[in-house]
C-alpha cells in the first residue's frame, strides 16, 4: 500500500502499544504517562534517549548490555547539562520492572528524559530536574523480514551527517534525530529501506540509526566513529568478530569503497545486524545477503539469546 492510500490516524490517537510505563518513578498505565504541549522538549528537541533490547533466552528475559546503555544515558544527560533525579541504579530498577510487570519475553526498551514544561524559550536549565520515563513495546526487525533475508537497499542520503561542532552526534539527544529523520523519509519515499549519510567532508558516517561494516578481501572495515554514535552493537561485533578470526580495521571509508566491497551491513540495537545488498542501485557483492555477514549475525543472536557462554557477562536476567 502506498503511504497515500493507508488509513491515517487521527492527531493523538495512539497507535503504540507499550502496556505500563515507568513515569517518573511510578507504573502507569500508558494512557496516564502524559506531558503537557508546554513541554520544553516537544518545542526544542531538549530530550536525551536509550534504545535497549531484551531477548529471550534458556534463563528467561535478559537484557543487552545494560549497563553500556545506562552509562551512555547519562552521559547523553551530561552533555545536555540535564540533573536527574533518578540514578544509574533506579534506572536500571525501572528498565527490569518495565519488563516484568508487561510480561514480555523478549522487547526494546526505550528510557527517555527530557526538559519539562516549566519555562519556554531556548534555554532548557530553567527546566531542570529533568523528567524521565522508561517504556517497552514488542519490537520484530527493525528494517522487515526481508531486509534480513535477502540484504537492505540503501541510498546516499542528500542530507549530510551533522558535523561535531554542529551537534554532539555520541549523545543520543532528541534533535539530532531531525537529521535521521530527513535522512530515513528520504530514503524511503525513494523506496530504498534505508539511507546511508555521509559527513560534511564525504567520507561515509553511518545510517540513520545504525553503524556501517563491510568487507573487502576477507577483512572486516568498521568505520571510524569520527562524527558517528558510538554504538553498543558495533563494539559487541567488533569483539564477536575479532575472536571469529576476522581481523576488523577501523576505517574513514568513501562511498565508492563500500560500492566495491565484498559485503556490507548495518548493526544497532534495532536494526541487529542486517545485511545490505544494494546501495545507490549498484549491487555489493552479488547483491545478495553476505555469507560472512550471515555468520556474524548469527553469532551475535547467539550471544543476545543466551546461547554462547562466553559472554553471560553482557546479559542482565530480569527475575
Ligand atoms: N547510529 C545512530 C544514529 C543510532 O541512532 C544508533 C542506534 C546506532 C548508530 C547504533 O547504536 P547502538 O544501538 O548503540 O548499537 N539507533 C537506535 C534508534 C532506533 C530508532 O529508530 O529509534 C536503536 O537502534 O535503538
Amino acid at each position: 500500500m502506498s503511504s497515500e492510500t493507508k488509513p491515517k490516524p487521527a492527531a493523538g490517537e495512539s497507535r503504540m502499544k507499550a502496556g505500563r510505563i515507568w513515569f517518573n518513578g511510578q507504573m502507569v498505565p500508558q494512557e496516564e504517562a502524559k506531558v503537557s504541549v508546554l513541554t520544553h522538549a516537544l518545542h526544542y528537541g531538549t530530550s536525551i534517549f536509550e534504545g535497549i533490547r531484551a531477548y529471550e533466552t534458556p534463563k528467561g528475559p535478559a537484557v543487552f548490555r545494560l549497563q553500556e546503555h545506562t552509562e551512555r544515558f547519562f552521559h547523553s544527560a551530561k552533555v545536555m547539562m540535564f540533573e536527574m533525579p533518578f540514578t544509574p541504579e533506579q534506572i536500571n530498577q525501572a528498565i527490569l520492572q518495565v519488563i516484568r510487570e508487561n510480561g514480555y519475553k523478549s522487547c526494546y526498551i526505550r528510557p527517555l528524559a527530557w526538559m519539562g514544561a516549566h519555562t519556554l524559550g531556548v534555554n532548557p536549565l530553567p527546566n531542570n530536574p529533568a523528567e524521565v520515563m522508561v517504556a517497552a513495546w514488542e519490537w520484530g526487525t527493525y528494517l522487515g523480514e526481508e531486509a534480513v533475508r535477502k540484504g537492505a537497499r540503501l541510498i546516499t542520503s542528500s542530507w549530510a551527517r551533522f558535523p561535531a561542532n554542529v551537534m554532539p552526534g555520541k549523545a543520543k539527544v532528541g534533535g539530532n534525530y531531525v537529521n535521521s529523520a530527513l535522512a530515513r523519509m528520504e530514503a524511503q519515499q525513494s523506496g530504498a529501506d534505508e539511507a546511508l549519510l555521509l559527513d560534511k567532508e564525504g567520507f561515509v558516517a553511518e545510517g540513520s540509526g545504525e553503524n556501517i561494516f563491510f568487507l573487502q578481501g576477507g577483512v572486516l572495515y568498521v568505520i571510524e566513529h569520527s562524527v558517528n554514535l558510538m554504538g553498543i552493537t558495533r563494539d559487541s561485533v567488533i569483539t564477536l568478530a575479532r575472536e571469529m578470526g576476522y581481523e576488523v580495521r577501523e576505517v574513514r571509508a568513501t562511498r565508492d569503497q563500500l560500492y566495491m566491497a565484498d559485503e556490507m551491513f548495518m548493526v544497532g540495537t534495532a536494526a541487529e545486524v542486517t545485511p545490505v545488498s544494494y546501495l545507490d542501485h549498484r549491487p555489493i557483492g552479488t547483491g545478495q545477503a553476505g555469507e560472512h555477514t550471515m555468520r556474524i549475525r548469527a553469532a551475535y543472536m547467539d550471544v543476545v539469546q543466551g546461547r554462547n557462554p562466553r559472554y553471560e557477562s553482557w546479559l542482565t536476567y530480569v527475575s
